[in-house]
This record gives structure tokens, sequence and C-alpha cells, in this order.
């Protein structure tokens, strides 16, 4: 009896690690010090931990909606970041087909990204509630803002995104101005979901798909994570060492 215990909590663990974590912490950066040009160098992406980050493919995906069938055919990693005026975020996406033929108001239907948040992060009506709305950042670096039925040019105005493409992989670097999330609350979070289009060559054979971070179904506030804002990220050991040896030099 106490072996089986022992199993069941183990395969639980291990299906809690699989589902993934529900929440993001967004690293505190110094201001104006990530630029938006698709170029990730900034970031120092190195210093950012498991929680700073989210890893979607089909194994870490909540849902996928249409087919997904491996890592291959679309995996991203997503970066969270924030200073005192923006929320940022970066990608890092492996796809094996690009899509990325539509423009002006279907460019959703892209690969690339939808950001879902709901500022008061208290779920709510979407749409409905003013403080839910979701924003594309497409793999062309176009983008697009919805809010209560209505696509709001005020959304995306202010809104900075940059897209480059390797091969059929992409990168994504999106700033959104905090100004822009209603009812935000820093200490609190902000309800948060991302899913990530993979349209492929075959979207018109219903071959559209989506890795869904949380839920599985986008409107549903309730299903969605959370992202919080946290602490600026650690410095690397060799970064503590270059420091003091510049110091040491100094005397
Ligand atoms: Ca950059
Ligand atoms: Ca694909
Ligand atoms: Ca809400």
């Amino acid at each position: 009896m106490k072996h089986l215990l022992s199993i069941l909590s183990i395969l639980f663990c291990l299906i809690v690690q699989t589902a993934g974590a529900e929440t993001v912490v967004a690293a505190k950066v110094s201001d104006d010090s990530i630029q938006i040009d698709a170029v990730l160098d900034d970031w120092k992406l190195r210093l950012f931990v498991d929680e700073n980050k989210i890893l979607l493919n089909p194994k870490t995906a909540s849902a996928i909606g249409g087919t997904v069938k491996d890592a291959d055919d679309c995996s991203v990693t997503i970066y969270a970041a924030y200073d005192s005026d923006y929320l940022y975020l970066a990608v890092e996406a492996t796809d094996d087909i690009t899509y990325a033929g539509q423009g002006g108001a279907t460019i959703w239907e892209n690969d690339g990204m939808e950001i879902w948040i709901d500022g008061g992060n208290n779920a709510g009506e979407f749409p409905g509630e003013e403080d839910n709305y979701q924003l594309v950042t497409d793999s062309n670096g176009a983008k697009q803002g919805y809010r209560n039925g209505h696509n709001l040019d005020e959304l995306v105005d202010g809104v900075e995104n940059a897209s480059e493409r390797d091969g059929t992989n992409y990168k994504l670097e999106v700033k959104i101005p905090l100004q822009h999330i209603r009812q935000l609350d820093l200490a609190n979070g902000i309800g948060f979901n991302i899913t990530i289009v993979d349209a492929d060559a075959a979207r018109d054979a219903g071959g559209w798909s989506r890795l869904f971070w949380q839920g599985d179904l986008d409107v549903d506030t309730a299903s969605w994570g959370d992202l919080l804002f946290g602490e600026p990220l650690a410095v690397e050991a060799h970064d503590k060492l270059a420091a003091t040896w510049g110091y040491l030099k100094l005397f």
C-alpha cells in the first residue's frame, strides 16, 4: 500500500510538471534597455530562469487547436520583462512552414502570437469587460488590437513590435504600454494567456492551428494564467567577476 501511494504521488508530480506552470513572472529590466528590433541580444536571455519564460510546444500546451504534430512543427519560448512604462515579450519560434499571407483585419490568421490580457485580473466577460483585450503580433511584424467586439487603433498605438525570419523559424519582440492595461495593479499581476498560431501552408484546408498556453478556449478569461511583475534579473557569476576585476584594476 505504501509503495502504491509513493508511485501515485510520483505520477501526480509528473502530471503536474507536464501540465506546465500557470504563472509567468516578468523580469524587471532597466528603463529603455530593450530595443524593439527582433534582435534579442539586449535581453540578457541567459539570465532568464524558468519562471520568467513560457515554453510552449505540443507537449507543454494546455490544448492544441487544430493539429500541431511535434516540436519541429511548432514550438516557442516566450520571455517576459517590464520596466517603468512597458511590458515586453520576446519569442523564439521554431516552425516547419511559414504562412503569413494575410493582411488587414485578418492578420490573426498568420503565424504569430496572440496575447490575451485581463488587466484587473478578475476574469469577466470577453468581449464585455473593458480591461480584457487581445493583441496580435504576427510574423510579418504587423499588429492588431481587439476589445469589446472591435479592432481598435488605440490598442496598437504606442505598441512596438518587430519580426525577423530565419528560414521558416522566426523571432518576435514587442512592447506594450502599461498605460494600455486598464485596472492594472502591479502588485496583483494581470490575467494573461498566449496562443501561438501555426498556420502552415495548409491553412485553406483547415490546417490553421494554435497552441494554447492555458485553457482551450481563447475568450474564456477564467482559464487564463497570471503574469506577475517580479524582481530584476540576477547577475550572472561572470558578470560579478568582471565587475570585481574592474574594481581591482582601479586600485
Ligand atoms: Ca531587441
Ligand atoms: Ca508548423
Ligand atoms: Ca477582467
